[in-house]
């Protein structure tokens, strides 16, 4: 009896140490820009079908100007040249403008939506989420 009171302790300790260590690993290497497609962000591609060059986006993005490509094109500015998009977020929708400031035409992207040729190809320059009015943007109000 003793016995298994003591294995079922030890069993919850070991458990409850392998969650705290794996939120910890979770939440310090969660982050944007670091080219993985990761929860609540927004990956955008340069090619369709989520191929070619790619950004992962955590937070909305009103200028795409002085963004460029996290793998492949370094370089490369992000503005104008997405063609496929793969949203990681299962609570909020996330819309795509054609020009910067969220404005011009815009797509949205459903929770975990993924669009594997975009509304408007190569010309978004912004993107911001359904922030539920708190945001100051009626352009984000979805
Ligand atoms: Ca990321
Ligand atoms: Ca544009």
């Amino acid at each position: 009896m003793n016995k298994t009171v003591h294995a079922l302790r030890l069993t919850a300790v070991v458990a409850a140490s392998m969650a705290m260590v794996f939120t910890a690993a979770g939440s310090s290497s969660a982050s944007q820009f670091n080219s993985f497609c990761e929860a609540k962000e927004v990956c955008i591609y340069r090619d369709s079908n989520l191929n070619g060059a790619w950004i992962d986006h955590q937070y909305a993005d009103p200028n795409y100007w002085n963004n460029t490509w996290t793998v492949i094109y370094p370089e490369e500015s992000t503005n104008d040249r997405a063609s496929s998009l793969d949203s990681w977020d299962p609570n909020w929708k996330v819309r795509f403008f054609t020009n910067s400031n969220y404005g011009g035409s815009w797509q949205t992207l459903p929770e975990y939506g993924r669009a594997n040729s975009v509304s408007y190809n190569d010309q978004y320059s912004s993107h911001c989420w359904n922030d539920g009015g708190v945001g100051g943007y009626s352009q984000c109000d979805f």
